[in-house]
């Protein structure tokens, strides 16, 4: 089985398992967990921020942080094609009454006059707007890096109007080693960073919401108003406290993989992927109208039939993902596969 559905879908590796067997653990809502706190002082470090918190999923610490900046009725600057607007079942309303303000963008990239468009002027009778939230990478964006002076451009323009600056930064790492800087310098534009242990770098579970401390200090109330206090939390934060030590140095070779395997489907009947855009791991690519009124699909289905999994987003858009499980062969045999299948729906 060669899984390119996400970087979701690694397994612990034999050291995860190892450290989590041997962890020191304690009731974390006590704040009593040993292997939790290096693990939270570990991520403040590599983030350049004061604090960080242990968080269940990276939505969890997106929305903690969302609740921080806040307040009912108000709303938030996102690009359109964000994860905090598509993928987190509206939670920024349901949780904290908050609206979204959408950007739409030619290339998935904000610029600050787009942001200072969309900011309410501060008068009684219009809806403020009190948070600008970035994604680096950017997911859909076929895993768009952000350098660090875009990055401060927008929280520059956001800050000049009284906004805070969240970052989903779920794959913040991938961004850095593609950017050739450390994942400080990209969130140090930011109030608060999240970024997930569970993607790329390949930990069960777990993210991570860093930022100033009396700020995460609020956060582990709000984490508990989420359902998100855990108690032997140890056993998860060993690997992740593994996840950052072993597995940060190799995403390289995830992003060489995936823009090997973008040039290889842009010489394949169909396929639009131009593999200069291809940046980091995820690989977003369509598929030209053909007779079959849903080409991405079929590709999804036929690929599946020859144990190659990913993902079609909409009839003509997939994505595939590629991560510590995902070698040379696996990249190749998946190309053969795309050619066979798609010589079916191009003929
Ligand atoms: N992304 C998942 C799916 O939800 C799409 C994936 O397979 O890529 N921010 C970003 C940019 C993400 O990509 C994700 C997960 C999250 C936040 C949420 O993380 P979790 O799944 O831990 O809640």
């Amino acid at each position: 089985m060669i899984d390119l559905r996400s970087d979701t879908v690694t397994h612990p590796t034999p050291a995860m398992r190892q450290a989590m067997a041997t962890a020191e653990v304690g009731d974390d809502v006590y704040g009593e967990d040993p292997t939790v706190r290096r693990l939270e002082e570990r991520a403040a470090e590599k983030l350049g921020k004061q604090a960080a918190i242990f968080v269940p999923t990276g939505t969890m610490g997106n929305q903690v942080a969302i609740h921080l900046h806040t307040r009912p009725g108000s709303e938030v600057i996102l690009e359109a094609r964000a994860h905090i607007f598509n993928f987190e079942m509206g939670a920024m309303a349901v949780w904290s009454g908050v609206l979204p303000r959408p950007v739409v963008t030619a290339d998935g990239l904000m610029t600050p006059e787009q942001v200072a468009a969309v900011i309410s002027p501060p008068v009684s009778y219009r809806t403020p707007t009190t948070l600008l939230c970035l994604e680096n990478t950017h997911n859909m964006w076929s895993g768009l890096p952000m350098d660090a002076a875009r990055t401060a451009a927008l929280a520059a323009t956001a800050r000049s109007r009284g906004l805070a600056v969240h970052l989903d930064g779920a794959r913040i790492f991938n961004a850095a080693a593609a950017l050739g800087t450390s994942a400080a310098s990209l969130a140090a534009p930011c109030d608060t960073v999240m970024f997930c242990l569970s993607k790329g770098l390949a930990a069960p579970i777990g993210s991570l919401l860093a930022g100033p401390a009396d700020l995460i200090g609020e956060a582990r109330r709000v984490r508990k108003l989420f359902g998100g206090g855990m108690r032997q939390v140890g056993v998860l934060a060993a690997a992740g406290l593994v996840a950052l030590d072993e597995m940060v140095d190799r995403l390289a070779d995830d992003h060489r993989r995936a823009r090997h395997l973008a040039t290889g489907l842009a010489e394949l009947p169909g396929v639009e992927v131009d593999p200069t855009r291809v940046w980091t791991n995820i690989l977003v690519f369509r598929l030209r109208p053909a007779a079959e009124p849903a080409p991405a699909a079929r590709l999804a289905a036929g690929l599946g039939e020859r144990g190659i999994l990913c993902i079609a987003f909409s009839d003509h858009e997939l994505r595939m993902v590629t991560h510590v499980e995902i070698d040379d062969l696996a990249i190749e045999a998946t190309l053969a596969a795309a050619r066979e299948v798609l010589a079916g729906i191009y003929p």
